[in-house]
């Protein structure tokens, strides 16, 4: 099939894809109860560019957490009615927040009660008053990484595309907005992959994911979620596109996917088949067994098509 120089070719075209995604402005979440502390830090962080929301008192911070999931949290010590020290560690017990940086910022000097302070969740030390790019060096340093780590978590390896659990997540976002905007969901599974795994090789059979990967990419708008929802089965989450249009765009990828592998590999004869069901206010899990329905009518007619 391919050389290995296209192959890289073809890796590096979908990280440069991934590259191109802007990066977000970073959104700090500021705890503390001294509102003068809280607007010295914002002013400094929001004259870097980065988007901060201050909170004063401490009860608020898992609703403010979960309304406007921040990068990373901002957190004053000693507060009244909570310390940050309790608040890190409650934050640390919910499974989404293991990933989100927390920086104390306070004026305790004693190095034990800072490092205490750490061992309950915190991820970095700064005493006040702390000198301006001190504070954003840390703060970039940080946001960064934990968004490095977050897209390995939430992608696959093989394809960079998001992974079950990810696609899923990405559906369950659009479902939420509920704002008029139809929303499709795609399943994709290639057909009989076995044979071609054994007819040409198991490194045949992953360039294959690859390249429908890379094709799915490249084919559909940014805007569009696509992971792999298995081996050699895709998942597309196709935004403001009811059941028609995204029947049309399908049957448009189809055609094309079979007719670019083949252009490639004369030998080779790739096709899919396609499922999708459009949002009707159902369950996300009513919506993905429509989805796959469609996609086994798709098979039982026979293979190479879509169905609804
Ligand atoms: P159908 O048209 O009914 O979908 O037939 P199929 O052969 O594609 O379906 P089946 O689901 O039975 O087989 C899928 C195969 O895909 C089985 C597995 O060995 C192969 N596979 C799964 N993941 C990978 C992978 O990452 N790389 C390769 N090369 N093969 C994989
Ligand atoms: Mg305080
Ligand atoms: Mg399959
Ligand atoms: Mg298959």
């Amino acid at each position: 099939i391919y050389q290995q120089s296209e192959i890289q070719a073809v890796i590096s075209q979908l990280e440069d894809l991934l590259d191109r995604t802007p990066l977000q402005p970073f959104r700090i979440l500021i705890v503390d109860d001294s509102k003068a502390q809280a607007m010295h830090s914002a002013r400094v962080l929001n004259k870097a560019g980065m988007v901060t929301e201050i909170v004063n008192d401490p009860l608020q911070v898992l609703t403010a957490l979960a309304e406007s999931t921040p990068d990373l949290v901002l957190m004053d010590m000693y507060m009244p009615g909570c310390n940050g020290m309790e608040l890190a560690k409650v934050i640390r017990q919910q499974r989404e927040h293991l990933n989100l940086p927390i920086i104390y910022l306070s004026g305790e000097e004693d190095r034990q009660r800072q490092l205490d302070a750490m061992a309950e969740g915190g991820d970095d030390f700064l005493t006040k008053p702390v000198e301006a790019r001190h504070l954003l060096s840390t703060v970039k340093t940080r946001v960064l990484r934990a968004r490095q780590l977050q897209n390995l978590i939430a992608r696959d390896s093989l394809t960079g595309l998001l992974n079950h659990t990810h696609i899923l997540e990405a559906l369950q976002e659009n479902l939420n907005r509920n704002d008029g905007t139809p929303v499709t969901f795609v399943m994709i599974d290639i057909d009989h992959f076995k044979n071609i795994n054994d007819q040409h090789g198991h490194p045949v059979g992953d360039e294959v994911i690859k390249n429908l990967a890379l094709f799915l990419t490249q084919s559909l708008r940014k805007s569009d979620p696509i992971g792999r929802y298995g081996g050699e089965e895709f998942a597309v989450v196709l935004r403001d596109a009811n059941q028609d249009q995204a029947t049309m765009v399908m049957e448009q990828l189809r055609q094309n996917f079979t007719k670019l592998i083949h252009a490639n590999n004369r030998e080779l004869q790739v096709t899919f088949s396609c499922g999708l069901a459009q949002w009707q206010g159902d369950s996300l899990s009513d919506l993905v067994e429509r989805a796959d329905q469609a996609l086994y009518q798709a098979k039982r007619a026979g293979r190479n098509q879509v169905c609804v």
